[in-house]
């Protein structure tokens, strides 16, 4: 039997209606940070046990170093909160009890690295006996992911003074969208003690972002240990406000155990004032501190002899060579080094083209590939090498011709992705599209992805936290979520990055309200 116009009305209107409660419903309690994938859930709860395990039945990672215990340990923490967990109030219907969580990591190797797989599945059935969540992952990086979201689809619960999970079952099938997802912190304008930068890890690691840009030195101050160049922290501000060596590498470990890769920079030749403290045969002269000398081949042994340091604490692939803000008019005002330049056939531009590819000659003997500021392309693109990764930072929409000349490139564009700029908001940093103006897919993979950048002139560690969150989470779900689930207008997420950023106060992260920091940005 046909139906009438008026049946078909209704029956339209209710499939409308279903369907947009469906969305919103979706979105009202996927309390999850950065957005999955894809996550479908039910409304059953489960109470985790008192001694809530680990099972790694099946896995061919053997943890020989704890990585995934540890990160075990974290999550019980993390959930538990400030929370004493009773003992003996746990439920006693097994069928409501989740006894622990199994992860099968299939790789065995725990090399963390540009590009590895971090995708994960993580399913928490209704249903078993006895019951466990599941999750697999390929590398023990993914699986360390999806224990960050199965906490976060834990809560303490009042009634049963123990943890529950809402909404089972759960099933999330996750991987990020961009393979580099990067912080800035900068340690020479205001030196970061090194409980500090743990914190800063540890909550890179509940947002998912999973590279530490370490702007180690720059002309304020050089506060690294560099063996093969003792004189070099000299430059440091005090003799405390120094790193040795056995400080990067517990950074180098804190960080590769939550996943995270450490890019270490050297900003060469603008950014380097304080080298030339404990050496000062670094300065063209005493009136001309930066850029460091050209003229002088001490200088790229200098730099050969740090990479060299370099190479047997950072082994993430890339190393940052900066390049950016060259002032090269000194050096043609300072006289050995005009006399060098003429001798040579080069003016201060062509002299600084000279000193980045030198550079990058070095970084690339000892075993780098080589991120420089977009400086270094916009003056001599072509002349890169093809190992070059481009970082753009200024806001013209470098990306777009980067990509287009076959180099790769990250997008950390001032206008919307610099904590520092203390009066851009959260909605901006959510906003920013690292693909902008790219439509080729062969380009678009070679956008690696973005950088949120906290330089330090005005922060430090009283208030790193606070400036880095909650808008450093906009940009974290820009970098891992999959383009189509991205909210379109930044305001549909607000209820859940406020939820977020609630989470990151209750685990002891100084993360702001989201309606700003509440303080003026600073005069320029
Ligand atoms: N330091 C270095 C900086 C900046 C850059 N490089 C910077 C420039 C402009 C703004 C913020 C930071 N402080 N070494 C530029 C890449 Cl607005």
């Amino acid at each position: 039997m046909g139906k009438t116009g008026e049946q078909s009305t209704f029956i339209l209107f209710l499939v409308y209606f279903l369907a947009i409660s469906a969305y919103a419903a979706d979105i009202k309690h996927l309390n999850i940070w950065p957005m999955p994938k894809s996550a479908s859930y039910g409304y059953k709860t489960l109470y985790l046990n008192n001694d809530f395990e680990l099972k790694t039945d099946g896995s061919k990672f053997n943890d020989a170093s704890k990585i995934l215990n540890d990160a075990f340990l974290r999550l019980i923490d993390v959930v538990k909160g400030t929370h004493v967990i009773e003992a003996g109030t746990s439920k006693t219907d097994p069928s409501l009890v989740l006894k622990g969580i199994h992860v099968v990591v299939l790789s065995p190797s725990d090399e963390l690295q540009h590009g590895i797989d971090e995708s994960y599945k993580l399913h928490i059935p209704e249903k078993g006996n006895p019951l466990y969540a599941h999750l697999v992952a390929q590398t023990v990086y993914g699986a360390l992911h999806g224990l960050q979201t199965f906490s976060q689809v834990c809560h303490f619960n009042f009634t049963s003074r123990g943890i529950v999970v809402n909404q089972v079952p759960w099933t999330i099938v996750d991987q990020p969208r961009f393979s580099y997802r990067g912080l800035l912190i900068d340690t020479s304008r205001h030196y970061l003690p090194l409980p500090i930068i743990k914190k800063v890890i540890d909550s890179m690691a509940y947002a998912k972002l999973n590279v530490l840009h370490w702007h180690i030195v720059d002309s304020e101050s050089f506060p690294l240990e560099v063996p093969s160049y003792p004189k070099l922290w000299n430059g440091a501000y005090s003799v405390s406000e120094r790193y040795t060596i056995a400080d990067a590498i517990e950074i180098v470990s804190y960080a590769k155990r939550r996943g995270i890769n450490v890019l270490a920079e050297l900003d060469v030749p603008g950014h380097a004032l304080s080298w030339g403290i404990g050496y000062h045969a670094l300065w063209p002269s005493t009136d001309c501190r930066e850029p460091l000398d050209v003229s002088n081949e001490f200088t790229f042994k200098l730099i050969d002899g740090i990479l060299s340091d370099f190479s047997k604490i950072f082994k993430y692939k890339f190393i940052h060579l900066g390049g950016d803000e060259v002032n090269t008019s000194c050096w043609e005002s300072t006289p050995h080094v005009r006399k060098w330049l003429q001798k040579n056939g080069l003016n201060g531009s062509e002299a600084y083209q000279y000193f980045v590819l030198r550079a990058q000659k070095i970084a690339l003997s000892h075993g780098y590939e080589i991120i420089n500021w977009e400086e270094t392309f916009n003056h001599f693109g072509s002349k890169l090498s093809p190992k070059t990764v481009v970082h753009n930072w200024l806001g013209g929409g470098v990306a777009q011709s980067v990509v287009e000349a076959g180099l790769r490139c990250i997008v950390s564009n001032q206008d919307k992705w610099y904590l520092d700029h203390l009066d851009a908001l959260w909605q901006d940093f959510y906003s920013n599209e690292p693909l902008t103006n790219i439509t080729n897919p062969k380009q678009q993979a070679l956008v690696l992805g973005g950088e949120v950048c906290m330089w330090g002139e005005h922060v430090d560690g009283s208030d790193i936290e606070q400036t880095i969150w909650p808008r450093a989470a906009a940009a974290a779900e820009r970098l891992w979520t999959p383009y189509d689930r991205l909210a379109k207008d930044p305001e549909q997420v607000t209820d859940r990055l406020s939820y977020f950023r609630c989470l990151l106060n209750q685990r002891g992260v100084a993360a702001a309200p989201l309606e700003g920091l509440g303080r003026a940005a600073p005069e320029e």
